[in-house]
C-alpha cells in the first residue's frame, strides 16, 4: 500500500505544528527541565553509542517522527530491500547489500537463485587470490613478489576501497604499497606510479559496468605503462585483475576472467565496499579481518531489521536528520570523525548520502513539495576546529554535526588521545550551550567586545562514541549511514539507489571530447560554451574554425 503524499501525512502535519511550538526552544532550556536528558536520549548497538539528546528534540518529536516512520511505512520498505525486493525503482532491481554480509550457510533465495551462496563463492575466491598475493605466491611476470597493489576505480569503485584502506591501515599489510587512481587527470595515474617498480605491482580495475571513461582510460594507460615498463604484451595477464559484473567488456580489454572478481547488479556502486570492490582492503588486510568487516556490517543490518524504532540507531539518525532538514531547515549537516584514520570518511558519506537522496521527485516520478537530501561535507577533528568551525558557532545558519568518537586509540601516546576526545566532547557541548551574553561579561570581557565573543549555541549535533577503531566497528559504522539514509529516503519517498543525475554530464562530455581534438569543429553549443572550447583549443595551439 502506497503512503499517502507526505504533507499530508497526520505525523508531518503534527510534526509542522510541533516544530512551531519547540522549534526556536534552546537547548538549555531542554537540559534544564530534564537534567537527565543526557542519560535518556541515547542509544547504543554493535558497539556504537548514540548520544542524540543534543539535538532540537522533545520525546514528543521522537513519538511524531517515529509515527511518520510507521505512516511511511519504512518497516515494509525496509524488509522489501532485505528480501530482495525492487527497490530500486527506476532502476527496476534490487538494493541487496545486506546481502553482501549475510553469514556462510544462511541463505537468501532471489527469482531463484541463492544470493548468499553466490556471494560467499567470490568471497572464497577473492581469499584464495589475496593469501596468493600476500603470501608470495602469486608473483608477476618477471617472477618477482607483488608489493604494490593500484586500484583503478571511480565513484563507488574507488571512494569505499580508499575510505576503507585508510581507515583500516592500521591493519594492513605494511611491506605493501596500496595506491588509488580515479581521476582521468593524467596526474592522477602518473604520481600513483611514478615510484612504482612494474614488476611488483598489480592493478586492480575496479568497475561495475566497465565502461566508465575514466577508469578505462586510467586502465589503458597502465596497461601501456606495464607494457613499456616490462618490454612485453603477455606481462597483462600476471599484473591485472578486474572486478565487474561485465564478462564481455572484461575480456575485449584483455584480462582472463579467471581473474575476474563479480558481483551483480543488484549491489549499486556506492553500496559495494564489501563486495568484490573490496579487492584491494582484503589485500591490505586479509581475508579474516575482511570477514570482521562483513560482520560488523551484518551486526548493524540485524539490529536495523529488528530493533524498534525508539531504539534503532539508524532509523533515529535518519529521523532526526529529517527533522533537521525539513523542520529546522538545515541544509548541510557536517561529519567530522575524531580519528585520522578516518580522513576519507566525509568524502564516502557525501556519495553515499547525496547521490542516494538528492532526488526531486518520487518514487512515481512526481516532483516532491518538500526538501530533501542535505549537502554532507566533513572534515576530521581536530583539524576543521582551526579552520570553519567558527562558521558553525557564531555564523548565521545552523549546521547538524555528526561527531564520531572513540574511547581508544591504536596509538596510545603521551596525552594525545585524551586531548583529542576532550575535543569531541568540548565541540558538541559549545554548540549545544555556546556562551551567553553575562557569561562573556563574566569573563571580565572589555564592553566593545562582548557581542563578537557570545556564542548561541542551540547547534543541533549527534555523537557516535565506540571503544576503538577495527574492522568490526567500521562496518558497523558504514551499515549504520547506509541505513540512515534509507530511512530519510523512504520517509521522503525517493528512489535513493538510483543516480540519474550523474548522466548528464557524461554524455555531454562526449559530445565535447572531438570538439577539443578535431580540426576545425563546427560548435553548436551556447555561447559561453563555444568561447570557452574555442579558449581552450587556442591556448592549445589548436586554432578554431
Ligand atoms: C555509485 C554510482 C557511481 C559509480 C561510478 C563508477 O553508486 O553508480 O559512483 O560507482 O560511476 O561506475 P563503474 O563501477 O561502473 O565504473
Amino acid at each position: 500500500m502506497t503512503p499517502p503524499p507526505l504533507r499530508q501525512r497526520p505525523a508531518w502535519r503534527a510534526l509542522e505544528a510541533h516544530a512551531d511550538e519547540i522549534g526556536r526552544r534552546h537547548l538549555r532550556e531542554f537540559f534544564e527541565q530534564d537534567p537527565d536528558r543526557g542519560r535518556r536520549l541515547r542509544a547504543q548497538a554493535a558497539g556504537i553509542y548514540l548520544d542524540y539528546s543534543k539535538n532540537r528534540i522533545t520525546d514528543e518529536t521522537i513519538r511524531l517522527l517515529t509515527q511518520l516512520a510507521v505512516e511511511s511505512d519504512l518497516a515494509n520498505r525496509r524488509d522489501e530491500m532485505f528480501s530482495g525486493g525492487h527497490v530500486n525503482v527506476s532502476e527496476d532491481r534490487a538494493a541487496l547489500h545486506v546481502a553482501l554480509r549475510m553469514p556462510r550457510g544462511t541463505s537468501l533465495i532471489v527469482d531463484g537463485v541463492d544470493v548468499v551462496a553466490e556471494v560467499h563463492s567470490v568471497l572464497d575466491q577473492m581469499a584464495d587470490f589475496s593469501t596468493r598475493v600476500r603470501s608470495g605466491e602469486w608473483t608477476g611476470h618477471t617472477g618477482r613478489v607483488i608489493k604494490n597493489v593500484v586500484n583503478i576505480g571511480i565513484g563507488g569503485s574507488d571512494l569505499g576501497p580508499v575510505m576503507a584502506y585508510e581507515a583500516l591501515r592500521f591493519y594492513s599489510r605494511r611491506e605493501m604499497t596500496f595506491r588509488f587512481v580515479s581521476n582521468v587527470d593524467g596526474d592522477d595515474f602518473v604520481e600513483a606510479v611514478r615510484d612504482l617498480d612494474a614488476a611488483e605491482t598489480l592493478f586492480i580495475i575496479s568497475s561495475k559496468t566497465f565502461g566508465t571513461v575514466e577508469t578505462l582510460t586510467n586502465a589503458h594507460s597502465a596497461r601501456a605503462w606495464l607494457i613499456e615498463q616490462l618490454g612485453d604484451d603477455a606481462a597483462v595477464a600476471k599484473h591485472f585483475v578486474a572486478v565487474s559484473t561485465n564478462h564481455e567488456k572484461v575480456t575485449a580489454f584483455g584480462i582472463d576472467t579467471a581473474n575476474m572478481f563479480g558481483f551483480w547488479d543488484w549491489v549499486g556502486g556506492r553500496y559495494s565496499m564489501d563486495s568484490a570492490i573490496g579487492l584491494s582492503t582484503m589485500l591490505a588486510i586479509g581475508p579474516d579481518a575482511f570477514g570482521e568487516l562483513l560482520a560488523g556490517f551484518h551486526a548493524m543490518d540485524q539490529h536495523f531489521r529488528l530493533a524498534l524504532f525508539e531504539e534503532n540507531l539508524p532509523v533515529l539518525m535518519g529521523l532526526i536528520a529529517v527533522w533537521n532538514r525539513n523542520f529546522l531547515g538545515c541544509s548541510t549537516v557536517g561529519v567530522m570523525p575524531y580519528e585520522q584514520y578516518l580522513k576519507r570518511l566525509p568524502a564516502y558519506l557525501q556519495q553515499l548520502t547525496m547521490e542516494s537522496n538528492g532526488k526531486h521527485v518520487s518514487l512515481d516520478g512526481i516532483a516532491v513539495d518538500y526538501q530533501t537530501g542535505p549537502v554532507y561535507w566533513g572534515e576530521p577533528g581536530t583539524n576543521g576546529q582551526h579552520s570553519f568551525y567558527q562558521l558553525l558557532h557564531q555564523g548565521t545558519s545552523i549546521i547538524p554535526v555528526d561527531f564520531i568518537g572513540f574511547a581508544r586509540s591504536l596509538h596510545p601516546l603521551g596525552e594525545h588521545h585524551d586531548l583529542l576526545s576532550a575535543n569531541v566532547f568540548a565541540q558538541a557541548e559549545a554548540l549545544a550551550f555556546g556562551k551567553t551574553e553575562s557569561e562573556v561579561r563574566r569573563d571580565g570581557t572589555a564592553e566593545h567586545v562582548v557581542a563578537h565573543r557570545v556564542m548561541e549555541g542551540n547547534r543541533p549535533t549527534n555523537v557516535l562514541l565506540a571503544d576503538v577503531l577495527t574492522p568490526t566497528l567500521l562496518g558497523s559504522l558504514i551499515a549504520l549511514y547506509e541505513h540512515s539514509v534509507f530511512t530519510q529516503g523512504t520517509i521522503w519517498g525517493i528512489d535513493s539507489f538510483d543516480q540519474w543525475g550523474v548522466e548528464l554530464g557524461k554524455a555531454l562530455a562526449t559530445v565535447i571530447v572531438p570538439e577539443l581534438t578535431d580540426d576545425a569543429p563546427t560548435l553548436g553549443h551556447d555561447s559561453s560554451t563555444n568561447a570557452l572550447i574555442e579558449q581552450y583549443r587556442t591556448l592549445n595551439g589548436r586554432g578554431v574554425s
